[in-house]
């Protein structure tokens, strides 16, 4: 594979929900009873392991460590810091400077102090939310005293919506089915949000001046099921709503730095034939084909495509993430950062080419012109993903059943030697 240039990032990523263990504070320990997920439990155990977790990733030879702050952890109730917990992350951030790993940090990935949603039993559709959010953002701004320059607000806030106000299968479980645009449009919880991640933008600059500050958007290949332009105006729209609208305004507010993309997968997309989904479009998300089931998803007018698919049902689509960079890099011009990209392969036959081929799609767009500034991997331990332990992503496998060793699964050597290939860059 031909070269990627000098100083660019090699990294992997987690958030601290599906790692740490023991946030019985969060939104999230609550819904999994209610919900009865698979208890989220000690999760990777990494709040005490992460020492392993960093001598996993200089294992691999990677630059730069993905991670996040677990806002439950550090306001355990409103108003009150749990000072040890801070000091705890700070020892995290020395020591994989120590290691030459540089550190990203998110503030907001999925999970939230469940305190939040009794105050403000309506979530983030209270413009108060943002307030509390901005309060504990500067209390992590101020435990890292400078030693952290990567940061991201928020994890896919779109997604994060779509589920917990849309579909209502995450917390706060608000189900608005025939009002998806209006909460994901600037004036439902989504506008809360940009306005939160603004303003976070700026405190992390007041903090430290030379920071680069963005959000991880996941952005899904989007492709007309047919040449129908029906079809391709469904695609426009969906694309708008699901990943413009919130990098347009927030660009447009000069908050973004540069653009975090998480890349999974590519979908189908075909004009909707019943006024019921948003942006006029019936995607093809797996997951949508699995709840309508695959023969009314069929009758509807969805399309899957031909790809293996992954544990997920996502389909491998290595080119997707070509097209993705291409058009983000063509609207905004800015830097991009791929922030996620990985699979779940329970078999560990899929990871090592799904590497390959979605670092040649993105060295070819590199080569084109696009500016790149790393490439995250999701994610570096098997983790707790969203309601069961069930999807492997990791890089290395977790002995949860015994002592949580952890052992390099299949495809952890063939990124070592991608990465081991490109030192010293171009
Ligand atoms: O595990 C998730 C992560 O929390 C957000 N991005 C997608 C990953 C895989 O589903």
């Amino acid at each position: 594979m031909p070269r990627f240039p000098d100083g660019f990032l090699w990294g992997a990523a987690t958030a601290a929900y599906q790692v740490e263990g023991g946030n019985a504070g969060s939104t999230f320990a609550a819904w999994e009873k209610v919900r009865g997920w698979e208890p989220c439990g000690l999760a990777a155990d990494s709040w005490r392991r992460w020492p392993e977790d960093i001598r996993c990733l200089r294992e691999l030879g990677l630059g730069a460590y993905r991670f996040s702050v677990e806002w439950s952890r550090v306001e355990p109730r409103p108003g009150e810091y749990d000072e040890a917990a801070l000091a705890r992350y700070r020892e995290q951030v020395r020591a994989l400077a120590e290691a030459g790993i540089r550190p990203m940090v998110c503030l907001h990935h999925f999970s939230e102090p469940a305190w939040l949603y009794e105050l403000e039993p309506s979530g983030w559709t209270s413009p108060r939310c943002a307030g509390y959010f901005l309060r504990f953002v500067e209390r992590v701004l101020a435990a890292f005293q400078g030693e952290v320059r990567d940061w991201l607000t928020f994890n896919e806030p779109m997604v994060w919506l779509l589920l917990g106000y849309g579909l209502g299968h995450f917390p706060p479980g608000l189900r608005s089915l025939f009002s998806l645009e209006r909460v994901l449009g600037e004036n439902g919880p989504q506008g809360t949000v940009l306005r939160a991640h603004e303003e976070a933008y700026r405190l992390i600059h007041r903090a430290v001046p030379a920071a680069r500050v963005s959000v991880a958007q996941n952005i899904v290949d989007l492709r007309p099921a047919s040449g129908d332009p029906a079809d391709a105006r469904a695609v426009r729209d969906l694309d708008l709503l699901m990943h413009g609208r919130f990098l347009d305004r927030a660009h447009a507010a000069k908050t973004l730095d540069f653009i975090g993309v998480n890349y999974y997968t590519g979908i189908f997309v075909r004009a909707a034939r019943l006024p019921l989904f948003p942006a006029g479009a019936l995607p093809g998300y797996a997951e949508l084909e699995r709840a309508l089931g695959p023969r009314l998803f069929r009758l509807l007018g969805g399309r899957r495509g031909e790809a293996p698919r992954s544990d997920m049902g996502w389909e491998v689509v290595p080119e997707g993430l070509g097209r993705v960079v291409r058009r983000v890099w063509a609207a905004y011009g800015l830097p991009i950062f791929i922030t996620e990209n990985g699979v779940a392969d329970g078999t560990g036959e899929l990871r090592a080419a799904f590497l390959q081929d979605h670092l040649a799609a993105l060295r070819g767009e590199i080569e084109r012109g696009a500016r790149v500034l790393g490439y995250l991997h999701w994610s570096l331990l098997d983790n707790y993903e969203w309601g069961s332990f069930r999807p492997r992503f990791g890089l290395y496998s977790v002995d949860r059943a015994g002592d949580f060793a952890r052992r390099p699964a299949p495809g952890a050597r063939a990124y070592a030697d991608i990465v081991r290939e490109n030192e010293g860059g171009l």
